[in-house]
């Protein structure tokens, strides 16, 4: 382990059962600690890392349900360095609501910058052709549009979610370099 350490919040966000919860618990695997605030209908779990030589502990907050009450949203999002927004491929919908969960994440994180977000693709076993399924071309062109990073994952295979987790911290670390 190296000497310089971080302690980064992160949030997951996105409509109900995305993922959110899955890819936490995915990439985190056995051996974490979770602190529950039921109250608030939010819950966090620390997890140490290296990545680029960099001691992280990430504490990332996972919602219960969705937030009520803006004192909720505040402390959720308050002092974030980063997000990861998920939506499920096979629910359109879900991708739809992406912008919102984004520009709701940025408006209330209280930092002067934007802060790093990766956006999941998630359940990408269970994608099948259709109306409804949301394709790659899709996904990487809203990314492209919004300005962040786009990887498919899938919580039930473990497809992309270390990957995901590195690359977002990789871009906070470039962040807090500013
Ligand atoms: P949320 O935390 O965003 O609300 P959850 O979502 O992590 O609770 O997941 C909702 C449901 O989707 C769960 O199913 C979970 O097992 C499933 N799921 C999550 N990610 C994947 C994935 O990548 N692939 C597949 N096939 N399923 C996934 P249940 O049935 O337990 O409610
Ligand atoms: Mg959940």
């Amino acid at each position: 382990m190296s000497e310089d350490r971080r302690l980064w919040k992160i949030v997951l966000i996105g409509d109900g059962a995305v993922g959110k919860t899955s890819l936490r618990k995915r990439y985190l695997g056995e051996g974490f600690s979770t602190d529950y605030m039921s109250t608030m209908g939010a819950d966090f779990a620390l997890y140490d890392t290296e990545i680029k030589n960099t001691h992280i502990r990430w504490q990332i907050w996972d919602l219960a349900g969705q937030p009520v009450f803006k004192d909720v949203v505040k402390a959720y999002y308050t002092k974030i360095f980063g997000g990861v927004l998920v939506y499920d491929v096979t629910r359109r919908l879900t991708f739809q609501n992406i912008e919102k969960w984004l520009n709701d994440m940025w408006s209330h994180s209280g930092r002067d910058q934007k802060v790093p977000v990766v956006l999941l693709a998630n359940k990408i076993d269970l994608r099948e052709e259709g109306a409804e399924a949301v394709s790659t071309e899709e996904g990487k062109s809203l990314a492209t549009k919004l300005g962040i990073k786009f990887l498919e994952t899938s919580a039930k295979s473990g497809t992309g979610v270390e990957e995901a987790f590195n690359e977002l911290g990789k871009q906070i670390l470039e962040y807090t370099k500013k």
